[in-house]
């Protein structure tokens, strides 16, 4: 069986995929792409949306981290990702579908956001990445890219600002899943591997990093992915950061 998985280096979604068949055991190859370029260069290769992750099983086209995880079920049963019970694997899919549609993005305009203030960590990001040029370069040359990738995911203040101001909502969410089991339970599932890498690539933010440490979610998030690549300085105007210090009665900047 030929896997290659299509992915941006330090993308969440793509950590999630390759965490799941690590996990599962199965071999793969990975294509590392540019930010902006993974749009063109996924539709050339046929697939029907512009987004990665994205892999090609013997040929087969699987697009976006919930499909390939149950493809990836389907291809290799164990460890399963979903619990059998099906009240239990409700609950993952729940835990799963909230990773993907509401976790997911605001940590991206987050992330980009700030790159885009500051490009020089994303050095930090692309260590060990085969994007064909140089780091150095690729790093050197990211002005424009970091534009138009803030730009098309609405990387803009006020989003960013409001992704900070309902982070402790989301957190509070993942920290109940944790204590009822339904996440960080003795077997991993889809769930665990959609939320983590989530978690991991807020924890790449010094301004993030020691809140979501403080709590179950920051356990969780470091036990399944034990490591995550990039490290960006504290950005965010000290405003924004107050609702995640408890501070909610914040005049707005
Ligand atoms: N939520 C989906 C989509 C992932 C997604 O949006 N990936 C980003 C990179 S992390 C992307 O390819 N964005 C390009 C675009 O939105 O056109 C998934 O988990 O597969």
């Amino acid at each position: 069986m030929e896997v290659r998985l299509y992915t941006i280096p330090g993308s969440h979604p793509g950590v999630a995929v390759q965490a799941m068949m690590k996990a599962k055991g199965i071999p793969f190859k990975r294509t590392d792409l540019f930010p902006v370029m993974q749009k063109v260069v996924v539709r050339v290769q046929g697939f029907p949306k512009q987004t990665v992750p994205a892999m090609k099983i013997d040929g087969r086209k699987i697009q976006g981290s919930r499909e390939i995880s149950r493809e990836l079920d389907r291809i290799q049963p164990e460890p399963p990702l979903f619990p059998e019970d099906p009240e239990k694997r409700r609950a993952v899919e729940e835990a799963e579908r909230f990773g993907d549609e509401e976790l997911q993005h605001p940590i991206r305009q987050m992330i980009w956001w700030t790159l885009r203030k500051d490009k020089a960590p994303l050095r930090s990001f692309s260590e060990g990445a085969k994007l064909g040029i140089p780091t150095g370069l690729a790093v050197a040359t990211a002005g424009p890219v970091l534009v138009a990738t803030a730009y098309y995911n609405k990387a803009t203040d006020e989003n960013v600002r409001r992704g900070l101001a309902e982070l402790p909502g989301l957190l509070d969410r993942i920290d109940a899943w944790i204590e009822t089991g339904v996440l960080d339970g003795e077997q991993l599932y889809a769930a665990d591997y959609q939320i983590a890498p989530s978690l991991r690539l807020a924890m790449t933010m010094q301004d993030l990093r020691p809140i979501i440490d403080a709590r179950p979610a920051g356990k969780f998030a470091r036990r399944v992915i034990p490591d995550y690549q990039g490290d960006a300085p504290p950005t965010f105007p000290p405003a924004w950061m107050q609702p995640l210090r408890g501070d909610t009665a914040a005049s707005p900047a």
